[in-house]
């Protein structure tokens, strides 16, 4: 089992700079951290294998210049035969009582030291020692490529960790270390591999002058580049290093993304904000209907589904303003269904707009459980959004065009006044 976690230093559409490897580091399990298109390739139906062996999930963590690369890719021999499904009733792995679960974190623990070792032996994780060079740098995943590029560019000898799967290989790390006196450690984002380098060095008593983050000689925000590399090397080393104007500096036209002309979402935020004007509260989600934010009317994004869970927060907070959210059709499917029915659980006096455009638009128009068909195109059974919110409780729902603007409005105010519902107000039955 592969968990795809495709993370995006600098967010250039993500809603945080979240560095998967700690998350992989926190549950003990293996992490593939690609250099390059061709061995992203290439890691899969190892990362595959290596699953099996280890009977544990692996988390392949791309990065956005990985994921929005494109290069020629040599492929391998593409497996045809299918194993045949066999569930085995492994009950001691697959129920997790306490019982289970202690010999299941044990097993867990008595397989990271063969991990490392698999590892470290894998062409993912390698290390050149040049003799005599008092420099070593450790890049990790596309981060290594940036650093590997530089040093051959200003031909300074330095021997080189390649790193490009977790648990770090501490043999080649410690290897390392025993061979020069300066270490720079070239990551993206978070310092895992700085503080593992650390760690082995007190270990082994070495004193050795590590730097990276620490020190600010690598940004921990935003990607790297190879100018971000002979930076980091300029102050390292005290050279007299201009770093050539890198891409970014282009001046461009700015161009904010906006709603495409003609969007319905653009009709319905149009609705909504005459009605519920100014003083309203506008939590909204993650689609394309974020860029409601230049209609006034997107005023909290977080993470898929949470535009219902902070409305309703929000009401049970004591805020008195009518609070009318947002939030797409896939989105409300994929997570805003439980907080939906938790918000009419606990009575949360909210009005919810759906913006149902029956497709996922923002990735790339997936289907969803409302579309009717699969994502190979299959008819299948096609959710009711309407019975959906019906069975979960919802005491009032109205379904309208948002382009019939009049009946959009007239829905709009139907629920701003619907504000005071009687099970709401105190003292009333319930
Ligand atoms: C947890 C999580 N998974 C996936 C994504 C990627 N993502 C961004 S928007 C989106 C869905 C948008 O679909 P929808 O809510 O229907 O809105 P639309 O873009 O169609 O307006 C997804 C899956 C994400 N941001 N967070
Ligand atoms: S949902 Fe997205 S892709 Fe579709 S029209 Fe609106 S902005 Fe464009």
């Amino acid at each position: 089992m592969i968990a795809i976690v495709a993370d995006d230093p600098s967010c250039h559409s993500s809603q945080n700079e979240q560095d998967t490897r700690r998350y992989a580091q926190f549950a003990l399990v293996p992490c593939f951290d690609p250099s390059t298109p061709q061995e992203a390739k290439d890691m899969l139906p190892y990362a595959f294998e290596f699953s099996e062996k280890f009977e544990i999930p692996v988390v392949f963590r791309p990065t956005t210049r990985i994921s929005h690369g494109k290069s020629d890719i040599e492929l391998g021999e593409i497996p045809v035969e299918k194993p045949a499904p066999n569930f085995e009733k492994l009950l001691d792995r697959w129920v997790m009582l306490p019982k289970n679960a202690r010999t299941r974190h044990t097993h867990l623990l008595s397989i990271q030291q063969p991990i490392e070792d698999a590892l470290s032996e894998s062409p993912w994780n390698s290390l050149e020692v040049k003799p005599g060079a008092k420099l070593g740098v450790i890049g990790a995943g596309i981060a290594s490529v940036y650093a590997k590029e530089a040093l051959a560019e200003l031909e300074i000898e330095a021997s080189f960790l390649k790193i490009g799967a977790y648990p770090v290989p501490r043999k080649l790390i410690l290897e390392l270390l025993k061979t020069v006196d300066t270490i720079l450690v070239f990551e993206e984002l978070e310092p895992v591999v700085e503080e593992q380098v650390r760690m082995i060095a007190q270990e082994a008593g070495l004193n050795i002058s590590i730097l990276g983050k620490t020190g600010g000689f690598v940004s921990r925000e935003g990607e790297l580049d190879v100018n971000a590399f002979l930076e980091a090397l300029r102050k390292v080393l005290g050279l007299n290093i201009e770093p050539e104007p890198s891409g970014t500096t282009l001046e461009l036209a700015p161009r904010p993304p906006a709603l495409c002309a003609g969007c319905s979402h653009r009709a319905t935020f149009y609705s909504m904000k005459k009605v519920f004007g100014k003083d309203a509260i506008y939590p909204s989600d993650i689609g394309c209907y974020t860029l409601g934010i230049q209609s006034g009317t997107v005023e909290t994004t977080l993470c898929m589904g949470s535009s219902i869970s902070i409305a309703s927060g929000l009401y049970h907070a004591g805020e008195k303003r009518p609070i009318c959210c947002s939030i797409g059709d896939s989105t409300f499917f994929h997570t805003g269904m439980n907080s939906f029915l938790n918000a009419i659980f606990n009575k949360a006096n909210i009005t919810v707009t759906i913006l149902d455009n029956r497709i996922t638009a923002m990735t790339g128009h997936q289907p969803n459980p409302g579309v009717g068909f699969t994502v190979t195109g299959e008819p299948t059974v096609q959710v009711s959004l309407a019975e959906l919110c019906k069975a979960m409780g919802a005491e009032s729902i109205s379904v309208v065009d948002p382009y019939k603007l009049e009946e959009t409005q007239e829905a709009f105010r139907a629920a701003k006044i619907s504000k005071a519902q009687p099970w709401l107000l105190p003292g009333s039955p319930v």
